[in-house]
């Protein structure tokens, strides 16, 4: 905190077009949530600022592709992203919304003000106008051929085919995605923000007085910077947003990209009459957590017009995370490749705390990560439960039982007692490093370190065994048990706020105060604990089992939804195709074929003969599925040894995008033999 007197906290406003997944949570809003908590605790005046990314192209296409208006997608993702945060303890101190007057105001003043001061270079540009529709066309509503690999569905901004990014006079044959006629070039005034005049301002601020930042973001600030800015269009042709509050621009709205970081002024404003303190005193420290491909925005192009507008304070760090992968692919809302955090109550109801840890663990700060559900089940199960749960519940149940819930005062105290109770200060200490560097895997495994302290410590010294033989010792045990267990309900309370809050129901303690965990006489002899319950349960398999299943029924439907059909083989004459004897068989038995993955080895009636045929279907049947399938087969292929078994013809079968295979049966029950035509 140094020479700072508050924080404000600002998390990356989602695009209301969209539920929150856990590549959010992870990326930005749990490490929000973790510091925020943390400063809280410690008493520091800190407020936390989101709310809803209202504006902007995806909005817009949702709202045509669903046939109701943009105000009506925000409505709806306003207010369940808004509800998803609060019931994952996510607490924003506000959590507003673009689209509404307070924030209009704002960005529009904070625009003008610029354009007073002749901050913007106003230029005219070419754009494609759909004179049916009568509007210009923003990048995303132009489709086309590529002209680098010839994909027709290529977007004016970008080839999703081949990954190149475009300008829409690049496409050929451009359409309008509104009217499908064909769009004409038309002059159109923008204002731009000449970002190249503030590289050596932003070379000095960021490269030269930021090198504590963490180094992906230092990273990607040097290369933005090093390639050289170019100036940056602030307005766009479009009729959802932020007007641009100047004679003549109807039509033209503020860029999605100008005004949403305003939202973070605006919200602060709606929050609180003294905003200002927060957003214009240096003595505030400004902190921003985003996901790395908000970098730009928040590093350069926002401090360039806080910069122009001279009266706001700056970012101080700005801690971007990578991204989070889940099983081993790129979360993706179009593929609906994600964990929804609406979903995930539904499945996991009260288990939010679970979800925030496994998360917290396997969190993307230095690189992209990924998210399983066997590490999710593991982190719970073999962490949670078993250190954290297991040596809460049985400090408090041995109180409960030896005391009758009293603290005793520690009786006779050995070196390990007090070894253990000097090392509790440590832990915090660890912790808070951790997290004023932002490092919140290394602050959770540090604080989880103490309950780590605390199994072992009963472990050693095992007091439902003393109990008898030297009960003076074991209220030394349980005293220093109760002191760690007090100190854990303030440190995990960051990160796992819910069930730290029903451990301090049990302790029978008042707020958590940062400062006062590690000290070990928190628990005063005669003050009374309650009855513990269980702080985490374990997770089955089949509740794993059930979550993979779901994903891989969505991947199997992604694969059908993009399936390419198999380009056909070239032409083949009448005669040639009479020479394959095709008929209907039965298969009448079916085993591995040892040593393969693969290979299943068939017997087959023919209805000329029982032969055997070698068919690679051992990964989609099992040999009992097989005994009595009427089945197509190739009688008179040439026979072939396959690991040393000859087969005679082939079995045919229609191989899907996703790799499975079915068989060519008849429609009906038919002979064996019966010639196919
Ligand atoms: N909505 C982009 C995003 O959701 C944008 C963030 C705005 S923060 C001012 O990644
Ligand atoms: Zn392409």
């Amino acid at each position: 905190m140094s020479n700072f007197k508050r924080v404000l906290v600002t998390s990356a406003l989602p695009y209301a077009n969209g539920p929150i997944h856990i590549g959010h949570l992870a990326g930005v809003y749990v490490p929000s949530d973790i510091y925020t908590r943390y400063l809280r605790l410690k008493g520091t005046d800190v407020i936390s600022i989101c709310g809803s990314d209202e504006h902007g192209v995806p909005i817009t296409l949702k709202a045509r592709k669903e046939g109701i208006t943009p105000q009506e997608v925000v409505d709806r993702y306003h207010a369940l992203n808004k509800k998803a945060f609060a019931d994952f303890g996510i607490a924003f101190d506000i959590y507003s919304r673009t689209s509404n007057a307070v924030h209009h105001q704002t960005a529009s003043d904070f625009f003008r003000k610029l354009y007073d001061s002749g901050r913007f270079i106003e230029k005219t540009s070419k754009q494609y106008y759909d004179e049916e529709a009568a509007c210009f066309l923003a990048d995303r509503y132009i489709t086309g051929t590529c002209p680098h690999c010839a994909n027709e569905n290529a977007y004016g901004d970008q080839c999703e085919k081949c990954g190149t990014s475009l300008n829409p006079t690049d496409l050929i044959n451009p359409k309008s995605a509104i009217s499908g006629s064909k769009p004409v070039l038309r002059e159109t005034l923008h204002w731009f923000l000449p970002l190249d005049s503030y590289e050596p301002w932003l070379r000095q601020w960021i490269l030269e007085e930021h090198k504590e930042w963490k180094t992906n973001v230092y990273g990607q600030c040097k290369s933005w910077i090093d390639q050289g800015l170019q100036p940056r269009a602030v307005s766009r042709d479009l009729d959802w947003g932020v007007p641009v509050p100047v004679e003549g621009a109807e039509g033209k709205v503020l860029y999605v990209w100008f005004d949403a970081p305003i939202g973070y002024i605006s919200a602060t404003r709606e929050l609180t009459p003294d905003w200002e303190k927060y957003w214009k005193d240096p003595e505030t420290r400004m902190i921003h957590f985003i996901g790395k491909d908000n970098i730009v925005f928040h590093c350069i192009i926002f401090p360039a017009m806080l910069r122009a507008e001279g009266s706001y304070i700056l970012p101080d760090n700005v801690p971007a995370n990578e991204f989070l992968n889940l099983e081993n692919d790129k979360i993706s809302t179009s593929r609906n490749w994600a964990v929804w955090l609406h979903e995930y109550l539904v499945d996991f109801p009260g288990k939010q705390d679970v979800l925030r840890y496994a998360l917290t663990s396997s969190m993307p700060e230095t690189k992209d990560n990924d998210f399983t559900w066997k590490e999710f089940q593991a982190r719970n199960n073999n962490e949670l439960v078993a250190i954290l749960g297991n040596f809460v519940n049985r400090t408090l149940v041995l109180t409960s039982n030896y005391y009758d819930g009293i603290v005793p005062a520690t009786g006779r105290v050995d070196d390990y007692d007090r070894e253990v109770l000097e090392a509790i200060p440590s832990y915090r200490a660890a912790t808070e490093t951790a997290l004023e560097g932002f490092r919140f895997r290394e602050a959770l495994k540090e604080a989880m370190n103490l309950a780590r302290l605390g199994n072992k410590y009963l472990a050693d010294t095992e007091p439902w065994k003393l109990i008898k033989t030297d009960p003076e010792r074991v209220k030394t045990i349980i005293n220093v048990s109760l002191q760690i267990t007090a100190s854990l309900s303030m440190l995990m309370e960051p990160f796992i706020p819910f069930s730290m809050e029903k451990l301090r129901g049990w302790l029978n303690t008042g707020k958590a105060v940062w400062d006062d965990a590690g000290r070990n006489d928190l628990m005063k002899p005669g003050h009374k604990v309650h009855n513990p319950g269980l702080l985490f349960g374990k997770i089955e398999d089949e509740e794993i089992e059930r979550q993979i299943a779901r994903l891989m029924e969505t991947k199997k439907q992604n694969e059908a939804a993009t399936a390419v059909v198999q380009p056909e083989k070239p032409q083949v004459s009448f005669d040639d195709f009479t020479k394959s004897d095709l008929r209907i068989a039965t298969i009448l038995g079916a085993e591995k074929v040892p040593k393969t993955n693969k290979l299943m080895k068939l017997t087959i009636d023919t209805g000329l003969d029982i032969r055997t045929i070698v068919s690679g279907i051992a990964e989609h049947y099992t040999p009992d599925q097989l005994a009595g399938k009427q089945v197509s087969v190739i009688t008179n292929l040439a026979p072939r040894t396959i690991k040393g078994i000859e087969s005679h013809g082939m079995v045919l079968l229609a191989e899907e995008p996703g790799g499975r295979l079915v068989f060519v049966v008849p429609e009906q029950k038919t002979g064996n033999g019966n010639v196919i035509k």
